[in-house]
């Protein structure tokens, strides 16, 4: 079920940007495969994981001590519920997590999830997209990215000049 072995527990590649896409449950993959499929299209490596700071803790710990060795730049987290992973993870690394908030089958109607991502302690930021928005996480990966990457802004900026044409394409 997982598209191109993503979920395969490989080192990253030291010589290419990698960014972790973990979310608490494989149920929440359906959602999730919105940031990997953009960071794919701009060729940026994935290491992909569940990790859930309920159900399994002591590997979320090693998760976050280990993010920087293991060769991520960026960590994005979602999760539904009452979603601590992304709070937890931005607690153990110095990288930066960009939080997805999921309308999962526990949740009551998202907002617990998004109120658990956004509400985090002074000290302590995750910077939350919009409930269920993994792609626009996926962007925001390769803007950070791309700041001292000319070659990667290039590309940021053809695909806002693609997605300006689509929506002037559609004019009436
Ligand atoms: P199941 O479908 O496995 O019951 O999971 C998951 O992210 C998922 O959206 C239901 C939901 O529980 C969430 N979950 C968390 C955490 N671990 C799992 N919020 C966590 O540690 O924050």
């Amino acid at each position: 079920m997982f598209r191109n072995n993503i979920f395969m527990n490989k080192l990253c590649n030291k010589e290419k940007m990698c960014v972790g896409v973990i979310m608490g449950s494989k149920s929440d993959l359906p959602i999730m495969q919105g940031a990997i499929d953009i960071l794919q299209k701009f060729n940026i490596e994935v290491k992909c994981d569940i990790v859930s700071a309920h159900r399994t803790p002591d590997k979320m710990f090693l998760y976050g001590k280990n993010a920087v060795d293991e060769g991520l730049s960026i960590i994005i987290a979602g999760a539904g519920g009452s979603a601590h992973l992304p709070g937890m993870i931005a607690s153990l690394t110095p990288l930066p997590v960009i939080g997805v908030p999921i309308k999962s089958s526990n949740s009551i109607d998202g907002w617990d999830s998004i109120l658990s991502i956004l509400q985090m302690p002074t000290g302590v930021p995750v910077a939350t997209v919009a409930l269920n928005g993994s792609k626009n996480a996926g962007i925001l990966a390769v803007s950070m990215l791309a700041i001292c990457n000319k070659e990667l802004q290039n590309k940021i900026v053809e695909y806002k000049n693609d997605m300006k044409s689509d929506v002037l394409k559609n004019n009436i």
